[in-house]
């Protein structure tokens, strides 16, 4: 069996803004959506502090990844006594060169980040953008071409600038595609002559609540008008970019752990073929260009119809027009389901035949080789591995070094089925970025506890530490692995 990767092939890290960069408020910053988030643990949720009207302070539990109300009048708070994990992350705006020539001595040829969008329009509204955010990145870019590394741009990872989700309730109004597509069109004049390869979102299909979109009550019809709005931002966005800069690939990025019926049962099967048609939703009208003809059929699902979406003609023109090039996705565990499981119940029935991460997620590599097929067989076009890895808790000796057996294991056997996808199945895969190459905050737990990295941050949940880094024992491993293109897998 061929383990090689293909000519041309693309490996690499990826990383998102409010869970790497800090540098809050510097060089112009306002806060993101993001920058309200506390870290969190089972004893102390992860929450947005909001003030309401009459000057109470409230702490919606869980505020993003559940479709959490948010009340329209709240305004956000930063309270003294909470750490808001964002605010520092692990610190890249000061890092970003000893970062870079990290990446680039483990053999990386991509770097997948993401862009601050209030960085560059810190309200989201003004006339011009700021200057001193985007020279942060052309810093950033300069380094990397230093080293030959491609980058990979998000141009939205679950952020936007907080007036947006104040004033318009995010992605709800169709106000905020203008906004997005006049930063995008900034983007491109400015670094279009130095990237290629562009997302247009971050996980796409999972449209988080108020943190990642703005949207005050990610449920019903707002979380489908919420989607529909994103799909038509990202193709105009993707028709321009074409235009601006002839040769580049776009892509949004999907979060694709798959699911399996819980067993052989018909009704479990179907479950899961109906659940999976929520993800293709999303991953049909932006890759094929229209909605699907089940597109009613989910949202009656969710008791409401596909008619009541503010869906115009000049919309489905612009679907058509702005296709992505590639489909790129997030992949870290696969679920199992039986029939009258929830929607999207993840970690619902247990899967025998797989361990579990520290944090109940099911290892299965052959889940990705199964995902990279079913995904190139539907679409038939290229895909891209943008986030893979295993997230676990490191005990660092005390100079700092990890020996972390556990996810060379991980990443090993996944990249193992990557290859067997492409050499075997005749899968186009344009390339893999690992999530977090240099350990990050968790984006579910605002923590530090739960680290992907191939390099050790040396920092606690709430903020404290050296921020030294330190490769640890899977940085040689996956040097080594780059060095070999996969022969050592
Ligand atoms: C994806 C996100 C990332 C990231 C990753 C790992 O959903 O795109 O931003 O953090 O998952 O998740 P977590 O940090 O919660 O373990």
């Amino acid at each position: 069996m061929k383990k090689i990767f293909p000519d041309g092939f693309l490996i690499g890290g990826a990383t998102a803004s409010f869970q790497f960069e800090g540098g809050f408020g510097e060089d112009g910053h306002l806060p993101s959506s993001h920058d309200y988030e506390t870290n969190g643990s089972p004893e102390h949720p992860r929450h947005h502090t909001m003030k309401l009207p009459d000057g109470t302070i409230v702490k919606p539990e869980s505020s993003f990844i559940d479709a959490q109300d948010v009340p329209m009048d709240a305004e956000p708070v930063f309270l003294d006594d909470e750490y808001y994990p964002s605010h520092k992350a692990v610190d890249f705006y000061h890092h970003y060169k000893e970062d870079i020539k990290l990446m680039a001595e483990a053999g990386f040829n991509v770097y997948r980040f993401s862009i601050s969008w209030s960085r560059i329009f810190p309200t989201g509204e003004e006339e011009q953008p700021n200057e001193a955010g985007l020279a942060f990145y052309d810093k950033v870019l300069t380094e990397l071409e230093k080293y030959q590394i491609q980058p990979l741009i998000t141009i939205c990872h679950d952020e936007m600038p907080m007036p947006l989700a104040l004033k318009y309730d995010g992605w709800n109004s169709r106000k905020v595609i203008d906004l997005y597509v006049k930063y995008a069109k900034v983007l491109f004049e400015r670094f279009g002559k130095r990237c290629k390869y562009w997302l247009t979102f971050n996980e796409i299909n999972a449209v988080r609540g108020f943190g990642p979109t703005g949207v005050h009550k990610a449920s019903g019809l707002d979380r489908y008008q919420a989607a529909h709005n994103m799909f038509v931002a990202s193709a105009k966005t993707v028709k321009m970019g074409h235009e601006m800069m002839p040769g580049s690939m776009f892509s949004t990025m999907y979060a694709l752990s798959t699911v399996y019926p819980a067993s052989c049962k018909p009704e479990d099967v179907f479950h899961v073929q109906q659940q999976l048609r929520e993800n293709w939703y999303f991953v049909d009208t932006m890759g094929r260009g229209a909605y699907p003809s089940y597109a009613n059929a989910i949202l009656q699902h969710h008791g409401i119809d596909f008619d009541q979406l503010d869906i115009t003609d000049e919309d489905r023109k612009i679907l058509k027009e702005g296709q992505l090039d590639f489909i790129s996705f997030s992949y870290y565990r696969s679920n199992t389901v039986k029939a009258g499981d929830k929607w999207f119940n993840v970690g619902g029935s247990p899967n025998p035949y797989l361990e579990t991460t520290p944090w109940g997620w099911g290892v299965d590599p052959l889940g990705l080789r199964y995902t990279m097929n079913m995904v190139y067989d539907r679409i038939q076009k290229p895909i891209f591995i943008v986030e893979n890895g295993m997230g676990a808790i490191d005990e660092p000796d005390e100079n700092g070094y990890v020996e972390d057996d556990y996810r060379i294991k991980y990443m090993n056997d996944h990249l193992l089925a990557m290859t067997e996808a492409i050499n075997n199945d005749g899968v186009e895969c344009l390339g893999y970025t690992m999530w977090g190459p240099i350990d990050l905050v968790s984006l579910s737990t605002g923590e530090m506890k739960k680290r992907y990295g191939i390099i050790y941050v040396d920092m606690d949940d709430l903020g404290n530490g050296s921020l030294k880094r330190i490769p640890k024992k899977s940085f040689a491993w996956m040097k080594e692995v780059i060095a070999s293109r996969g022969e050592k897998l």
